[in-house]
């Protein structure tokens, strides 16, 4: 090995792992850390890029100077990082015309939000520039701010967590300009709009409209600070480091402006979140045979911002019409019952503006006839917490689905090259996470889910808060290596470790219906912004769909979508819990290059042959190495390679590497330094006898 080559590699690790010396967990770690400290946050395993999180801004690392940098250059002849990703998939949608994905996994906080804007910006800035593909554009960067105030929050893992998963398909023309865009979003957490833990935030839109509203529009809606609702004063959390509602707050009022929503619209939304924090706060006593409203002013403004009757909104707060045995009966339900009914409706409001938003934002850059597409899938993260609930059961269930389709995709991709190219190879062993998918997810024999519906569907709505102990119950149907039944619970064997989930509120959480009463009472709403988001739908007859059967649904959905595109990945990597920069610790990379079975990946790709390239490039990188292709050679680049490798000056055993249908493959990693080093030292003796005829010359 060369001796620059060689320090280079000791003091920053390798560019692609694939070339490893030795190859464990630990020496993966161990080269991640090299790189990391110095500033290095991007490697390869092949053509998948790990990425991770620096918790700084890493200078001259995403600028414009950048962008020219990587723009219609390979990925060999750069270094590793999030715009070579994007280039490669731009330019195989141009040049292939194949829809491409790029899909963006690791937990919570790793750093996929960022990475999916890297390579927004990168497309954006690489593709065309007249006026109406400038407008796309546009749209398409802004829908960030926009979605991000909406859906993103602060939690203990992450100061600007998303909640909610995104799927952005960018639509491009046959010349690759943007024409458009489409975006499906999974899963709101909406039960963060009614609580958050512990030095967590509400969604960020609501302290930006708290500290951003003209004077006006704070009298008009009744605002005041954030410590007076109920729905934010939970967490003991008002401001974030690094984030300034006032300023964020304009920008999503531009980003609004962008997508075409119009002032009134955007009034009926500050007016529709005011409601929602006045509906907080109203308080339930019980009374004599009744139940009472502790602070009528909260239920007046809320009704008022609502634009619904205040008699007629505590009446379906505090009372449920129950149909029993064909008797109409208004059932009184306590206080405790009557929150859980307001929660329900300020979770819903929350979440279908969420879907208003996002339909805002397709509609805005809707565009019509054949496009290609590069899609970009950014979602939350797998998530352990001291409390899991329903909601980090569907989050980590995706995450299980997205892990699945890498092992599927990768290997059967590495597997279709070999065979294509007529290589023979063993495969090799890996954790198979569809065990945990099918134990979540199957119809027959009934996973949890499965398991879950049917209990809702049997049991009495009014059976207190039992039916989520009969849940837990009837989980002992299934036996299950990955499943445990404790108390009040159930553990699961993710392939991201295991997570301890509480049952309590997960029937609620799934049947996800609001009471008719409430239905119908905001469909009396005077304001029809607020009536749109309750249609009558009871002329439609549909069975009810359960959360979880929609989350199930949409992942399937997504599944297939991924898998007719070319995949390019993302793995990112949270490399502490500090959030700070230059803080690495080990073992929390260790973990999470363990699960996301890193080790397999290069071994796969190494399962005989740790590098492969076209001949062409082979030769263009290679060919100073032989007389027979330098300084010319106008044969072909499969002969050229043969010739390089078999000549006596590079003396490449032939057991080394063998010559596919279109790519060369070398079987050790120092078999390709050797072809480095000499390659060096050609360059090097080329470079002496030049400066040596110069100062001759001169
Ligand atoms: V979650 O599952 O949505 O909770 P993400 O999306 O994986 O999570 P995110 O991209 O939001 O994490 O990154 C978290 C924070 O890390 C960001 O707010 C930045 O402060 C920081 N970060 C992440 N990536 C980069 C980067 N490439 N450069 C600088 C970064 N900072
Ligand atoms: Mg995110």
């Amino acid at each position: 090995m060369s001796s620059t080559y060689k320090n280079k590699v000791k003091s920053q690790g390798v560019d692609d792992m694939v070339l490893l010396g030795k190859l464990n967990n630990d020496e993966i770690v161990t080269n991640l850390k090299k790189r990391y400290l110095s500033d290095i946050i991007y490697t390869y395993i092949s053509d998948v890029l790990i990425s991770v999180n620096p918790f700084k801004l890493i200078p001259n690392s995403c600028g414009p100077e950048q962008i020219e940098l990587y723009k219609g250059r390979y990925r060999y002849e750069v270094p590793p990082h999030v715009f070579a990703l994007a280039e490669n998939a731009y330019r195989k949608m141009v040049n292939e015309g194949d829809n491409q994905c790029v899909i963006i996994s690791g937990e919570s906080g790793a750093g996929k939000t960022e990475a999916s804007k890297l390579i927004m910006q990168y497309i954006a800035a690489v593709s065309g520039k007249s006026d109406g593909v400038e407008k796309v554009k546009r749209i398409i960067l802004e829908s960030n701010p926009l979605l991000e105030a909406f859906g993103n929050a602060k939690t203990i893992r992450n100061n600007n967590s998303s909640r909610f998963g995104k799927y952005f398909e960018i639509q491009f023309d046959a010349g690759g300009d943007p024409k458009g865009g489409k975006i499906t979003n999974y899963l709101l957490e909406k039960s963060r709009v009614v609580s958050q833990s512990k030095n967590e935030r509400n969604f960020h839109i609501f302290y930006q409209l708290l500290v951003g509203a003209t004077q006006r529009e704070k009298d008009e809606f009744g605002l005041t600070r954030p410590e007076d609702y109920a729905y934010l004063n939970k967490g003991g959390c008002y401001t974030v480091d690094g984030i300034d509602d006032v300023a964020e707050f304009k920008d999503t009022k531009r980003a609004m402006d962008v997508m075409g929503i119009t002032q009134q619209e955007q009034k009926n939304i500050f007016q529709l979140l005011a409601g929602i924090l006045w509906l907080g706060n109203i308080q339930f006593v019980e009374l004599h045979k009744d139940t009472g409203i502790k602070n009528m002013q909260a239920l007046e403004f809320a009704a008022s911002l609502l634009g619904v009757k205040p008699d007629r909104l505590k009446k379906v707060l505090t009372y449920k019409t129950l149909n029993a045995g064909g008797n109409i009966v208004d059932a009184l339900q306590n206080p405790d019952q009557a929150s859980h009914i307001r929660d329900a409706l300020s979770k819903t409001i929350y979440d279908r503006l969420f879907d208003w938003l996002v339909a805002k934002i397709n509609l805005s850059m809707k565009t019509t006839g054949e496009c290609r597409v590069i899609s970009v899938l950014d979602i939350y993260g797998f998530e352990i917490f001291d409390k899991n609930g329903f909601e980090q059961f569907c989050i980590n269930y995706v995450n299980e689905k997205l892990q699945q389709i890498f092992i599927e995709l990768t290997l059967k991709s590495e597997q279709e090259e070999y065979d294509t190219e007529g290589i023979k190879w063993e495969p090799i062993k890996y954790f198979n996470n569809k065990i945990v998918c099918d134990l979540i997810e199957e119809i027959k024999p009934p996973g949890i889910m499965a398991v879950l519906d049917d209990t809702c569907k049997k049991v009495h709505a009014m059976d207190g808060g039992k039916t989520d102990e009969t849940f837990v119950g009837n989980l002992n149907a299934i036996s299950h290596p990955h499943l445990h039944i404790r108390n009040n619970g159930f553990t699961i064997k993710h392939y991201a470790g295991d997570v301890v989930y509480a049952s309590q509120g997960f029937t609620e959480r799934n049947k996800d219906t609001l009471f008719a009463d409430l239905v119908q009472c905001m469909q009396s709403s005077t304001d029809a912004f607020t009536r749109n988001f309750f249609p009558d739908d009871t002329s439609v007859k549909k069975a009810p769909t359960s959360a979880g059967y929609k989350i199930k649904k949409s992942s399937q959905e997504l599944v297939e979508a991924l898998k007719k595109c070319s995949p390019h990945y993302v793995r990112c990597i949270k490399p502490n819990e500090s959030k700070k920069p230059l803080d690495f610790i080990d073992s929390r990379v260790k973990h999470q290059v363990e699960y996301l079975g890193l080790l397999e990946n290069i071994k796969v790709r190494r399962a005989g042959f740790a590098y492969r390239h076209t001949y062409d490039k082979v030769l263009e990188r290679f060919k100073i190495l032989s007389k027979k292709t330098w300084p010319h050679y106008s044969g072909d680049a499969r002969s050229g390679c043969v010739a390089i490798l078999e000549d006596p000056a590079v003396n490449i055993e032939k057991s080394q590497w063998q010559c596919g249908r279109t790519k060369l493959f070398i079987r050790l990693p120092e078999t390709y330094y050797q072809l480095e080093e000499l390659r060096e030292r050609k360059y090097h003796d080329a470079a002496t006898k030049i400066a040596r005829a110069w100062r001759s010359y001169k």
